[in-house]
């Protein structure tokens, strides 16, 4: 057998263990894994390496606009670098409706938007207005044309589409096989706690942690959870920051509920004393819901350990520290007038890799699950995420043993600071490919501009989750059944 390129050497990991072997490349795709593959037009050494499925970022910001109309400041040529150089060799950034916007004009704005992407990416829309139109013609064709993942918020008054806007989307999605994710805060909880604030004057970044308490993520993560159980349809709580939010999706996970989840580095990594830092420096730190306490952190590292997250995403949202970003509305803004979100697409997996393997909290195998192999499969991307004979050659050798202090440049985006800026973490992607080809080698930029390609997506693989589902429902379902046979 002749191979474009062999991965000679490595430790290959994959989510259920690793074994020391070869890896034979052609055309893009795996085509041969053995204890030993002669040949290949290229050899890339990977000797004390682990050889992994590339990183699939499932939660980032890329040329998205926010409801108030600031512009992150990486496009899909910047954040596609960045997320390369991280060990991510696809990503699934959002296509974000504001109200009236269609959504085939939202798929066609970022389809274009993504054109100069390096990696190859997919999108998860938002849906902010869940008209009729939205709901009966527009979502059933995106979700046909391999857009099977959605988000919804239960907070913003921009954006908050009301538990019957819910579950009108659980309800539609989960008639097209569509999985509908979450952003859970109690909107009136926080909009009630901005007036307490305002009120007595309480307005620099760090009130921005207290306005969004810990009760209002668990309560609307508890709310979700019974809105998709009244639908009968899967869920996807993002950006996990509390311990509350965590036990209750743990709780219907024992249940059997679909249920998924994410958490991200942040909350693994920062606290809210970040948010008063000298003069507005804070304000680097502030996103959505906001980063708590060391307490919280070891309890959400538990359910990293322990299954209850899917996946460890980086909720990448990039404002810089300027008057394009985080000071749009002036130097001294009050919180609810500064952008919410922090950068962290290429941080994620060294920080998830140091943090989490080198610490000894998660096994390789978990580090695996949680950066690629369980995204794929929630999200429908069959052709990525592990490292077997047919699938493409979307592969990260790293260096377990090579220490670096994060710093601004190595993020390799378009941002003015990383809140990371200083950690110091074992573990580098030394090598990242997608499709077979090289994209980062040892620093360099290989990838070129375009190389990337959309990812149509399959439907939400409900395989050993069937759901809960009511009574209720159940009675609606076989009207259903009815009405078509
Ligand atoms: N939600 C996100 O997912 N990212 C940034 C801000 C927000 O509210
Ligand atoms: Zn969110
Ligand atoms: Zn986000």
């Amino acid at each position: 057998m002749t191979f474009d390129t062999v991965i000679h050497d490595g430790t290959i990991v994959g989510a259920s263990g690793m074994f020391k072997g070869d890896i034979g490349i052609n055309e893009g795709r795996i085509t041969a894994i053995a204890e030993h593959l002669s040949g290949g037009t290229r050899r890339i050494d990977a000797g004390n390496r682990l050889v992994m499925p590339g990183g699939i970022e499932a939660h980032a910001h890329i040329a998205q606009e926010s409801a108030s109309g600031i512009m992150t400041a990486d496009d899909y040529l910047s954040g596609s670098i960045s997320a390369a150089f991280g060990g991510n060799s696809s990503f699934i950034p959002f296509a974000a409706q504001h109200r009236g916007q269609s959504i085939d004009d939202v798929i066609a704005t970022y389809d274009s938007r993504a054109a100069p992407s390096v990696i190859d990416y997919s999108f998860h829309l938002i849906v902010s207005d869940p008209s009729a139109e939205v709901l009966e013609d527009q979502l059933p064709r995106a979700f046909a044309r391999g857009i099977t993942s959605l988000k919804v918020f239960m907070t913003y008054d921009l954006l908050n589409i009301g538990d019957g806007g819910m579950l009108d989307i659980l309800s539609v999605a989960r008639a097209h096989g569509a999985l509908t994710m979450v952003h859970a805060e109690n909107n009136d909880m926080v909009g009630w706690m901005n007036r307490q604030l305002a009120a007595r004057g309480m307005t620099t970044p760090k009130y921005h942690a207290i306005s969004r308490p810990e009760l209002a993520e668990e309560e609307a993560i508890n709310r979700a959870i019974m809105l998709a159980q009244l639908a009968d349809a899967p869920l996807f709580v993002v950006h996990v920051s509390t311990a509350g939010g965590a036990e209750r999706v743990q709780r219907a996970r024992a249940q059997g509920a679909p249920v998924f989840a994410e958490t991200c580095p942040q909350y693994l990594a920062l606290t809210r004393d970040d948010l008063d830092r000298p003069g507005m420096e804070g304000a680097k730190f502030m996103c959505s819901p906001p980063v708590r306490d060391a307490a919280t952190q070891e309890v959400l590292w538990r359910h990293v350990r322990t299954g209850t997250f899917d996946s460890v995403s980086s909720d990448h949202a990039p404002y810089r520290y300027d008057e394009t970003g985080k000071l749009m509305n002036g130097a001294d803004a009050p919180y609810p007038k500064i952008a919410n979100g922090m950068p962290g697409i290429a941080a994620r997996l060294p920080f998830l890799f140091s943090e989490g393997v080198v610490r000894g909290r998660i096994t390789p195998e978990q580090f695996v699950a949680l950066s690629a192999t369980n995204a794929a499969r929630i999200f429908g991307v069959t052709q990525k995420g592990r490292i077997a004979p047919g699938l493409d050659a979307d592969i990260a050798i790293w260096n377990p043993e090579v220490t670096r202090r994060v710093t601004l440049a190595d993020q390799h985006d378009n941002m003015d600071y990383t809140p990371f800026e200083g950690m110091e973490l074992t573990g580098v992607p030394e090598i990242v490919m997608t499709r077979g080809q090289v994209i980062v080698e040892h620093g360099q930029l290989r990838g070129a501009e375009g190389q990337g390609r959309f990812i149509a997506r399959e439907r939400v693989d409900m395989r050993g989750r069937s759901g809960l589902g009511t009574k209720e429902t159940a009675l609606m379902h076989s009207d259903e059944a009815g009405a078509t046979s």
